[in-house]
């Protein structure tokens, strides 16, 4: 039994069943997903459909695309001129397939590996990062029956309002969508991060591009002694090197022409499929 995480697959279906072939991926085995299944790439809906009939052996967590699609299915956003998942918005399953997408979780954490879409603030022990992931999939993965306090934000609310840059910097004291937008930024979309913990949303290019007074999340010295290994994706232009053994990049840019990666758990093995 092995577990493989893999990053950023983005609509990429072929590379997808071509990683699982080479990896021999069977019954017994584990995939670990690291968020934004889909856009840019050309199957969108294939994917998560995929993704959705291997769900009993699969832990996904979500992406800033994977909320995309899913602000624009709840929350009323239209889709950008970049999207390329019209298929998907009109698939006669897209509202099972949303539903069941949102009940995702945005951290997971098991076998000595903590998986991310984007990152975890050096700031925030994993005791925290989990609460505080915990605290948005509450929110985006409601359920019909679920009690809701006077005055919480619930699932449609929270994807018309997730959109935005601010606040610029964590504080415990937020409440309401500014603390949910935060921590959901922090999680999907951080890259560099500055001494007042405020993300730099412009640059995405790699390490050598970090703006001045911003360093990589992962280079952040963090608040505690991390026990287990991150493994994330979002960040393609680090071509998986992060130089630190705690941290694994799992984005390869495979929908940008280069490869798709799993990494073994077990073995730390590096599987990659080049892209079509
Ligand atoms: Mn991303």
């Amino acid at each position: 039994m092995a577990t493989y995480a893999i990053g950023d697959i983005q609509g990429c279906l072929r590379e997808f069943d071509a990683l699982l072939e080479r990896l021999n991926f069977s019954s017994e085995d584990e995939l670990w997903l690291a968020g934004d299944l889909i856009n840019r790439g050309p199957d969108s809906l294939q994917l998560l459909r995929r993704v959705k009939d291997l769900s009993s052996q699969c832990q996904i967590v979500l992406g800033n695309h994977d909320l995309h699609f899913l602000a624009i299915l709840f929350g009323g956003h239209k889709p950008s001129g970049k999207d390329t998942f019209a298929d998907l918005l009109q698939a006669e399953d897209v509202f099972e397939i949303g539903h069941w997408l949102r009940k995702q979780k945005l951290v997971h954490q098991a076998k000595g590996h903590i998986m991310v879409h984007a990152g975890i603030p050096g700031f925030w022990s994993a005791v925290q990062a989990l609460s505080y992931a915990a605290q948005v999939e509450a929110v985006i993965g409601q359920d019909a029956g679920d009690v809701m306090h006077a005055g919480a934000v619930d699932y449609k609310e929270f994807f018309a309002k997730m959109y935005g840059n601010e606040p610029p910097c964590w504080d415990e004291a937020l409440g309401g969508m500014d603390r949910l937008r935060i921590i959901t930024n922090y999680f999907t979309r951080m890259r560099y991060v500055d001494a007042t913990c405020a993300m730099n949303f412009a640059e995405k290019g790699g390490l050598a591009d970090t703006p001045s007074g911003f360093v990589p999340w992962f280079a952040q010295t963090p608040s505690e002694d991390r026990a287990e290994k991150i493994l994330f994706g979002h960040w393609a232009s680090l071509n998986g090197v992060t130089h630190s053994t705690a941290h694994v990049a799992l984005d390869t840019g495979c929908v940008w022409g280069r490869y798709l990666t799993a990494y073994c758990l077990e073995t730390e093995e590096v599987t990659r499929q080049a892209a079509y």
